[in-house]
């Protein structure tokens, strides 16, 4: 070969290798959405060193008859398992099945979902019910056979979930639609509430703005409560914050941590949180839609970080395309 050609040979290969090795550095990230499909009300978990999504399947109400979950070892890789739970082993379930939660207590899974969108609790059969199963990939039996929750409590609708355990052991369901969020304490066995001093078994705890979507977390000891706030069809669809030192509060709302951006996608929220056990990091899991879709079904799960600053207030999160970088459970 003459040096002529050597030295052509060189620049191409140099050229065709460069790309390829900062490809090879390049960090492995989830990409947003997570997983493909039309999946809202993100519930995001840790069971047995697995990050596990409980979505509602975002479709047409009377379309809404079951959910999938999807777990990964690392956030990155995500395996689908369908149908974990059904109408079908819900006899009182019709329609409009949505936005689980999920816990895991004496090795049972126990997954909470609004059903039938009720409206009128003397006409119409519905609410939040229970299921349980074995495994978090189910699959899930109804566990009462009628809902937990088949009544309209101080003006909430029944409806998004959410099940805190406090720092005492006692479970806690705060749920509601319709702008009221309430508190109720669970009996041991999930089979129904115990009531307050009072005697009351559903507390009203609703902060200014609060449409729905409520969920809880205690870090440094102060309990931070968050919701949903707008319209989830729309583009304004958002999450806000409060912080206080119970899980009654009182709920002085700090500000939204989680909106559109006219650069990613809009109507971002309906999220939840996830903590890496023993760290101080957090991610946040919601949905939103493609800039692309108007149809309010057109929702799609995905991840992105959630930071504090050094006070504790949660920084207004930076959504993204990339999602998150690949994450192993110890
Ligand atoms: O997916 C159905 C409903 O949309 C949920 O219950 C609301 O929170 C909203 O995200």
């Amino acid at each position: 070969m003459s040096i002529l050609k050597y030295a052509l040979f060189l620049s191409l290969f140099t050229l065709s290798y460069i790309p390829l090795q900062a490809q090879k550095s390049t960090v492995k990230k989830s990409g947003n959405p997570v997983f493909p499909g039309w999946y809202a009300d993100p519930e995001g978990v840790i069971f047995k060193n697995q990050y596990w999504i409980y979505p509602t399947y975002s479709a047409p109400y009377n379309q809404q008859i079951f959910f999938d979950a999807f777990s990964s070892p690392d956030l990155v890789t995500w395996t689908k398992h369908s149908r974990i739970l059904d109408s079908t082993a819900v006899k009182w379930a019709k329609r409009a099945m949505w936005a689980p939660a999920i816990i895991e207590k004496g090795g049972k899974y126990f997954l909470f979902f609004g059903a039938n969108d009720i409206h009128d609790e003397q006409k119409e059969i519905g609410g939040i019910g229970v299921a349980v199963a074995d495994n978090p990939a189910g699959p899930f039996k109804d566990y009462l056979g009628k809902p937990l929750i088949g009544q309209i409590r101080n003006g909430a609708q029944p409806i998004d979930q959410f099940v805190f355990k406090d720092k005492d052991g006692q479970y806690y369901m705060l749920y509601g639609g319709w702008g009221h969020c309430n508190i109720a304490r669970l009996k041991d066995d999930f089979t129904g509430f115990l009531p307050f001093s009072d005697g009351t078994l559903f507390r009203e705890i609703t902060p200014k703005n609060y449409v729905e979507g409520p969920t809880m977390f205690v870090r440094n000891g102060k309990y931070y409560f968050m919701w949903s706030e707008g319209g989830w069809t729309g583009p304004n669809y958002s999450v806000a914050y409060a912080v206080a030192n119970s899980p009654f509060g009182p709920f002085e709302r700090v500000g939204k941590i989680l909106q559109q951006d006219p650069s990613v996608a809009t109507g971002a929220g309906h999220h939840s949180i996830i903590q890496v056990p023993g760290t101080d990091e957090w991610y946040i899991v919601y949905h939103r839609r493609p800039l692309t879709e108007t149809d309010g079904n057109h929702r799609e799960t995905c991840i992105d970080r959630l930071y504090f600053d050094e006070k504790g207030a949660i920084k207004p999160v930076k959504i993204t395309v990339e999602g998150v970088e690949a994450r192993r459970l110890n």
